[in-house]
């Protein structure tokens, strides 16, 4: 049973200066750390990827995880992805770069993005646990066409410590809107990836730009030491 999250403030190192949150008005959350996304021959390498740069995020998003649970921080973990007939696949969308295969298609996972298939789900180290939210989202922010909005609402959240794949996709435009609609965006540097390393830098670093246009950027060894954790756990 997770102890009452405290209401005081905590401060973490972090750029372009310290980031105060009180982790009862904080919560996680997860982007897309799906197979489709992970592993070889899902939807990232069908684009023509090196799926394996985003092995690294799992080991500190594991660290994470296990931490917020332990404090009670809200969990959300998103997918993207389609419905099975694909009536929520702009043709746009759909049709965008020469992928091997495309949404929809058969793949070594199931069908490539569509919801129910097993690349479509969260990697086994990740695993959503029973009453954490695990949110569908067609696009590419986790804003877009979700009910992140009324969750977070409902939690009396105002800061988000973000991670997930891929920095500079889905994770940046989850940023922007969060950072949009008023809320205080933390991204952790090695728990969020990129295929392609100058994105990952460049990313991080507009965030952080400009007095932090979009955010703050730590990483998870900072946010760890800074987190209060319930004595037992901490050890
Ligand atoms: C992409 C994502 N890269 N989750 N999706 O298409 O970043």
């Amino acid at each position: 049973m997770p102890e009452e999250r405290p209401d005081t403030l905590v401060s973490v190192p972090a750029r372009p200066g310290a980031f105060s949150f009180a982790p009862a008005r904080t919560a996680l959350l997860i982007i897309d750390m799906q197979r489709d996304f992970l592993l070889p021959g899902g939807f990232g390498e069908t684009l023509g990827n090196d799926v394996g740069r985003l092995a690294a995020v799992v080991p500190p998003l594991q660290r994470v995880l296990a931490a917020a649970r332990e404090t009670g921080l809200p969990v959300i973990h998103t997918r993207e992805g389609h419905r099975p007939d694909l009536s929520d696949l702009p043709p746009a969308k759909h049709r965008r770069g020469k992928p091997s295969l495309r949404i929809g298609d058969p793949g070594p996972y199931g069908r490539i993005l569509v919801r129910g298939e097993y690349g479509h789900d969260i990697v086994d180290e990740l695993a959503p646990l029973p009453g954490e939210v695990v949110l569908d989202k067609p696009g590419k922010g986790a804003f877009y066409g979700t009910d992140l909005e009324e969750v977070l609402r409902a939690q009396g959240v105002e800061s988000l410590v973000v991670t997930g794949v891929t920095t500079e996709v889905c994770v940046h435009t989850t940023v922007r809107e969060a950072n949009d609609r008023g809320y205080e965006a933390l991204v952790l540097s090695d728990c969020v990836g990129s295929y392609f390393p100058e994105f990952q830098r460049v990313g991080l670093d507009m965030i952080a730009a400009q007095g932090g246009i979009f955010g703050w950027v730590t990483d998870s060894a900072s946010l760890l030491a800074a987190l209060p954790r319930p004595a037992a756990a901490a050890v």
